[in-house]
């Protein structure tokens, strides 16, 4: 049992360690604001979709889309995140529409949707 309580004991400072590196990390996050802007600048393509599920609670839509040239992504269906749940308003599933997808900070975010026409 003593060396049990030692190994928690190290835990615990490592982790105090690491908790003060990411503090002292802070600035750096600067780097990804910049990148994520760029990203968004070059994302303005509408895409082609297709609605397949609706999940207005967790602010998620599955979209059977085109190819997103801007994301180098092939055609497929996949869920993504609305940046606005108001984006969902007003949307069933099987519409036709298009829309603006955008990365940020890993996920896959839905800015903007027009009906198809
Ligand atoms: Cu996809």
């Amino acid at each position: 049992m003593k060396s049990h309580i030692h190994v928690l004991t190290t835990t615990l400072s490592l982790a105090a360690l690491m908790a003060l590196g990411s503090a002292f990390a802070q600035p750096h996050s600067d780097h990804g604001h910049a990148q994520a802007q760029a990203t968004s600048a070059a994302a303005n393509d509408l895409t082609d979709g297709e609605v397949r599920r609706i999940d207005a609670a967790a602010g998620k839509v599955t979209i059977k889309h085109g190819e997103i040239k801007s994301l180098d992504m092939p055609p497929m269906t996949m869920v993504f995140t609305a940046a606005e749940p108001g984006l969902l308003n007003n949307l069933k599933v099987g519409d036709k529409i298009r829309f603006v997808v955008e990365q940020q900070q890993g996920k896959m975010v839905v800015t903007r949707i027009v009906p198809a026409s």
